[in-house]
This record gives C-alpha cells, sequence and structure tokens, in this order.
C-alpha cells in the first residue's frame, strides 16, 4: 500500500479540525512503535502465546500461575517501553482542544503516561486519559469480591504466592476483559454515547476485529461521522472508511492533528 499524498493527509486533517466532537478508537497497533506487539500481527502478541491458553477465565481457573506469568511478563515489557509519537500526538491535541473522546482497546497505560508528560501535571492530564474498554494491565481484580488495587510485584512460584485479595483472601486476577468476559458497563456505555454525538471518528491501530470494541467506529459512522482510518494494513473497518491513510500511527498522527 503506498503511502499517502498530502492531499489525503489534509482531508484527513481537515475532517477532524471542523468536528465539534470526534471519537478516537485505537488498538494494539497504536502501541506497536513503543516496541509492544500487536495481538495478531506478525510476531503478535497471540502468536507466541494461543490467546485461548491464557486470555480467558477457564485458562485462568485451570492455570493461574501460567497466566499470572504472562501478565507478569507483560506488564515487565510495558515497563520498558515509552508512549511514541502517536501517543504523544493524541494527548497534545486532546488538550489543545475540547470535544475529543479518547477510547482504547489497550490495557497499556501508554495513552495514560503520554497525557502525563504532556500536561505536566494530573489534573490537566485527566483530559487526556482513554476509556478503557479492556481493563488495566496495571491493576489487580480479585476474583472473588471484585475488589481492585494497583498492580504490584508477581510470585507466580506457587498459587499461595500469587496475588491474594487484601479484602477477602480470594485470588487476585489482572484487571483485563477476557474473552467471553462483559466489558466494564460505565466504559461502554460512555464509549458509545460518545460515538452517537460525534462528528468525526478516528480509528487507530486495529484489526477492528474484537466486538463491542469495534462496534464504536460502526455507532459513529451509523450517527453521520466521518472515519478517518490509520493503519498499514486493510482492516475490517475499511468499509465504513470516509479517509483511508495507510501508513504507520507515529508518522501520521502528528500531521492529522497538527494545529
Ligand atoms: C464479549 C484484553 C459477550 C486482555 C482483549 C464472533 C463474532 C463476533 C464476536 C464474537 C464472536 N465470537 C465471540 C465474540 C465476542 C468476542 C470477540 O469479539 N471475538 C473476536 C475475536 C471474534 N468478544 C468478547 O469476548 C468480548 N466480550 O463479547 O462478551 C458477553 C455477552 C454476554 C455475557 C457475557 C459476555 C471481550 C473481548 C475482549 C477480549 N480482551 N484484551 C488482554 O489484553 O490480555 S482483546 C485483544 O484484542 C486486545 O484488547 C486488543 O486490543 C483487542 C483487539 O485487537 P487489536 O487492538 O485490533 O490488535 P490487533 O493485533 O488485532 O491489530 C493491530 C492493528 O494495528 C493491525 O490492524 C495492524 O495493521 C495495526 N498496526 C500495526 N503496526 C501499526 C499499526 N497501526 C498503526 N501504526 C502502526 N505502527
Ligand atoms: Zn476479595
Amino acid at each position: 500500500m503506498n503511502a499517502p499524498s498530502a492531499a489525503e493527509i489534509e482531508a484527513a486533517r481537515a475532517a477532524l479540525a471542523k468536528a465539534l466532537r470526534v471519537v478516537v478508537l485505537t488498538g494494539a497497533g497504536v502501541s506497536a512503535e513503543s516496541g509492544i506487539p500487536t495481538f495478531r500481527g506478525a510476531g503478535g502478541l497471540w502468536k507466541q502465546f494461543r490467546a485461548e491458553d491464557l486470555a480467558t477465565p477457564i485458562a485462568f481457573g485451570r492455570d493461574p500461575r501460567l497466566v499470572w506469568e504472562w501478565y507478569a511478563w507483560r506488564r515487565e515489557e510495558v515497563r520498558k517501553c515509552r508512549p511514541n509519537a502517536a501517543h504523544v500526538a493524541l494527548a497534545r491535541w486532546m488538550l489543545s482542544r475540547p470535544g475529543v473522546t479518547l477510547v482504547s482497546q489497550n490495557v497499556d497505560d501508554l495513552h495514560e503516561r503520554a497525557a502525563r508528560e504532556v500536561a505536566g501535571d494530573a489534573d490537566v492530564a485527566s483530559r487526556g486519559l482513554p476509556i478503557k474498554l479492556h481493563g488495566s494491565l496495571f491493576h489487580d481484580r480479585c476474583a472473588r469480591c471484585n475488589h481492585r488495587v494497583e498492580g504490584g510485584p508477581v510470585n507466580a512460584a506457587s498459587v499461595e504466592t500469587l496475588p491474594h485479595c487484601p479484602e477477602c483472601g480470594g485470588l487476585m486476577r489482572p484487571d483485563v476483559v477476557w474473552f467471553g468476559e462483559m466489558l466494564p458497563a460505565r466504559a461502554v456505555e460512555a464509549a458509545f454515547a460518545a460515538a452517537a454525538e460525534a462528528e468525526a471518528c478516528l480509528v487507530v491501530g486495529t484489526t477492528g476485529a474484537v466486538y463491542p470494541a469495534a462496534g464504536v467506529a460502526h455507532a459513529a459512522k451509523g450517527a453521520g461521522a466521518s472515519v478517518v482510518i490509520v493503519d498499514p494494513a486493510a482492516t475490517e473497518l475499511d468499509a465504513i472508511a470516509d479517509v483511508r491513510l495507510h501508513g504507520a500511527a507515529g508518522e501520521l498522527l502528528p500531521p492529522i492533528l497538527a494545529g
């Protein structure tokens, strides 16, 4: 796929600049240039680890140590990474204008770190934070009473040494949404409410294969929004794109989100 022309970049920039309300949907591709493997791409996360073996409640019930080892490894991988130019451009843009809602499928914290770095202080940064549809890699949740804590060090030597709930003693799990599990209701509500109001929808770095997350883009389209898609490869949302830019998020977001 050839790189987008200046006219295509300008078409994307204009569609986003003139929209009073914009919903942004990001997936693993927005973190790819930070060095975090995507899920389904070459060398994607699922390639080395079969999703059904690790990211399902059944797998966790069957072998909590294995599942915790994978998430502890991913936490360390993300900690070694830094937000890339796409996260920074998005954070800068969100902090420079009203009316943008960021919805992310990612469980990493790179959008949050970019917002904090750009804003310099936590209050301002809060305007650049994402709605996290699939939870957070850096939080643990009690599998019994749902008590939620900041994730700490994980000792997966035995089930007994795995993180346990300070409230009820139950086994903690990563605070992410596994396949077959409901998404956090408030996050879904907020994401689809933003889509229903949007005049533009920017989709960055997602195959659009996972629902209900991918439905955010369809809901925005249905509400009459112009859909701009940034991705180097074909996605399952391409059919609803009004402007389709083939390329990397780190290269394309800075020019299309420029002031
Ligand atoms: C639910 C958290 C219902 C854990 C994840 C059949 C049809 C339709 C749907 C279903 C179906 N069968 C089952 C379902 C439902 C299922 C689903 O959608 N399955 C799909 C796979 C078919 N969904 C669910 O199970 C959801 N729950 O439906 O509950 C329910 C109803 C009643 C009662 C109970 C339950 C829960 C889904 C959430 C699963 N959790 N992750 C973890 O992370 O460990 S999903 C996982 O996939 C990640 O969150 C990830 O974000 C998400 C989507 O993947 P992408 O982000 O798109 O990543 P991918 O690698 O696929 O794509 C990367 C893209 O980036 C590519 O396009 C690539 O080209 C691009 N890229 C690469 N480099 C760059 C780039 N782009 C820009 N710049 C670059 N440099
Ligand atoms: Zn508990």
